[in-house]
């Protein structure tokens, strides 16, 4: 095939564009969804994140929901808490894949999240992920598991990661 100068990276390039958007109602959320931003990166998958407030800034969140799409990003992972409807309004104004996570609220553990989350009328999906640090990160995989249908790379990538667990699990002692 033939070779275009735009194909060829060179120090002068744009910074990678974002695959993966991870989004947040608050940046009290962060020590949720920094494992979501961490599984990302351990992968090499281009993504950004950012605070985008359902009821504190429903602008933005439309803004950032309607340009998701035009901007190439294949998944958008949303975490929220109490209330969550961040993740069910990102996933009414676009098509591009919401993978929601519920964070743990102060009074009733992230209960509320999960179900504010999960139980979206038929219609407008939110793929919806346990509460807390294993829902974030298991988004962040969830979404390399999609990108990897269409990345040889990465899929090479996701295969060791689950041979690295299938080791762990296989060394495992008991103390008996
Ligand atoms: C939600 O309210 C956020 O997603 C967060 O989980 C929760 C509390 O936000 P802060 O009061 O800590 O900013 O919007």
């Amino acid at each position: 095939s033939t070779l275009h100068p735009s194909d060829t990276p060179s120090a002068s390039a744009a910074p990678t564009k974002p695959r993966v958007g991870v989004v947040m109602g608050s940046s009290s959320d962060w020590d949720t969804m920094q494992h979501a931003v961490q599984m990302l990166a351990h992968f090499g998958v281009a993504h950004e994140a950012r605070v985008v407030s359902a009821h504190r800034m429903p602008d933005d969140l439309f803004a950032y929901a309607e340009q998701a799409g035009p901007r190439g990003l294949q998944a958008i992972i949303a975490g929220a808490g109490g209330a969550a409807h961040l993740p069910g309004m990102m996933a009414a104004k676009t098509t591009v894949p919401v993978l929601g996570v519920p964070v743990a609220s102060r009074h009733l553990q992230g209960v509320d999240s999960l179900h504010s989350i999960v139980q979206m009328p038929k219609g407008v999906p939110v793929a919806t992920f346990a509460i807390g640090n294993a829902g974030a990160a298991n988004a962040a995989l969830f979404a390399v598991s999609m990108l990897a249908l269409h990345d040889s790379d990465l899929a090479t990538k996701l295969q060791a990661f689950r041979a690295e667990q299938t080791e762990a699990a296989r060394a495992m002692t008991l103390p008996v």
